[in-house]
């Protein structure tokens, strides 16, 4: 059985493949949406298509999800097909923006539908209404494979196969998708191959990292702490720029300095959270909410994941920058965070995700209002 909507999209990236039609791949900035991205990139050059422009949207800067910001600089590619990966399903303004300027939709998302879907000329996610496939919990990556199989028509070789595999089963892992069904046959496929890898950007990782010192989950768990989170430089991560690098020297001098900068991160991460923790006091509300101008946007997530697992509580944190709020939440398995924020949606100016993790933006003037809403909503789901 096939994804609702997957055949559609590969047959329409084939037309615009054969009729010369300008094709942009805009993605999230995580190791999901990077993989996604790339795993698509490579087929679409492999069948012999071209490709007018890549963009991830800045964290820091635009957010995850098509924005403005992302629209202004990508305008001058219009008319084009513009396939959105591991985002899109909340972007209802954006794809009509879009649209307006020229460009043809395709959402492959898997994130948790917003009530109703953007009209985009095709959507695949798994969670949509009318979605046959039993399975729901595939990454964008595992999604991206598929598209990919369907587009390369059995014509996929073993290299290409096993490759694109190692991807989405570091891209599934990252994205913390459950590891049952299909993301299980996904991740011990390309894990049992992640080792003898071709791709110079993750050779390298086995160079640095060696096997008297380090475990092989050891050096999995590197390569996805590593490359979740990158810098963006020219609306490319530098997570892609080593993924996609194909000298191996030009990937080892990316890697070194991505490691750098990793430990950098994990040292603010912990600093940041002792100060948060300072400010968490003992209270009988159901939720841990807490941000400041000193947090980095790129951060949020990071920080409600380990805030989330020690408090064990919903956890929002977020980054205060002049008049716009911008959060991550995590929390338990008994509630969906995603319904949450719908809940106090009319407060928010963009929301969504998964159910266990999401984001939110919230004007400053609002956001008073967005805590009391919120722990009302946990109060009466507890
Ligand atoms: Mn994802």
């Amino acid at each position: 059985m096939e994804i609702k909507n997957l055949k559609k999209a590969a047959d329409r990236i084939k037309k615009a493949i054969k009729e010369k039609e300008k094709i942009v791949l805009f993605s999230d900035a995580d190791l999901d949406g990077t993989t996604s991205l790339i795993i698509l990139e490579e087929t679409i050059k492999n069948l012999g298509g071209g490709i007018s422009a890549l963009y991830f949207p800045d964290r820091g800067k635009e957010g995850s999800g098509l924005n403005e910001e992302a629209l202004k600089f990508l305008k001058k590619y219009s008319p084009a097909l513009i396939i959105l990966l591991d985002s899109g399903i909340g972007n209802f303004k954006e794809i009509e923006k879009a649209k307006e300027l020229g460009f043809k939709v395709i959402i492959i998302d898997h994130h948790e539908i917003l009530g109703k879907l953007p009209v985009a000329e095709i959507v695949v996610d798994p969670k949509q209404k009318g979605e046959k496939y039993p399975f729901k919990s595939l990454a964008a990556c595992g999604l991206s494979f598929k598209l990919a199989e369907l587009l390369l028509e059995g014509r996929i070789s073993k290299n290409i196969k096993e490759s694109f595999l190692e991807l989405v089963a570091l891209g599934t892992i990252a994205d913390k998708m459950p590891q049952i069904e299909d993301n299980k046959v996904f991740i011990e496929a390309g894990l049992d191959h992640l080792s003898f890898t071709f791709r110079p950007g993750l050779k390298v990782f086995f160079k640095f990292f060696e096997k008297e010192t380090y475990s092989f989950s050891e050096i999995v768990q590197k390569i996805i702490s590593t490359l979740q989170i990158t810098d963006n430089k020219n609306h490319l991560t530098e997570g892609y720029l080593l993924l996609s690098e194909s000298d191996e020297k030009k990937a080892e001098k990316l890697l070194e300095s991505l490691l750098k900068k990793s430990s950098q991160r994990q040292k603010a991460i912990k600093e940041l959270i002792s100060q948060i923790e300072e400010k968490i006091v003992l209270s009988d509300s159901p939720i841990i909410f807490k941000g400041g101008e000193d947090i980095p946007s790129n951060l949020t997530g990071a920080l409600a994941g380990r805030i989330y697992s020690k408090f064990k509580k919903p956890t929002f944190i977020f980054t205060i920058k002049k008049n716009l709020i911008r959060g991550s939440v995590r929390n338990p398995q008994e509630v969906n965070s995603v319904e949450a924020l719908s809940h106090c949606s009319s407060l928010l100016e963009t929301y969504g995700g998964h159910a266990q993790a999401s984001g939110f933006t919230v004007k400053k003037k609002n956001l008073e209002k967005f805590e009391t809403c919120l722990e009302e909503y946990f109060k009466s789901h507890e």
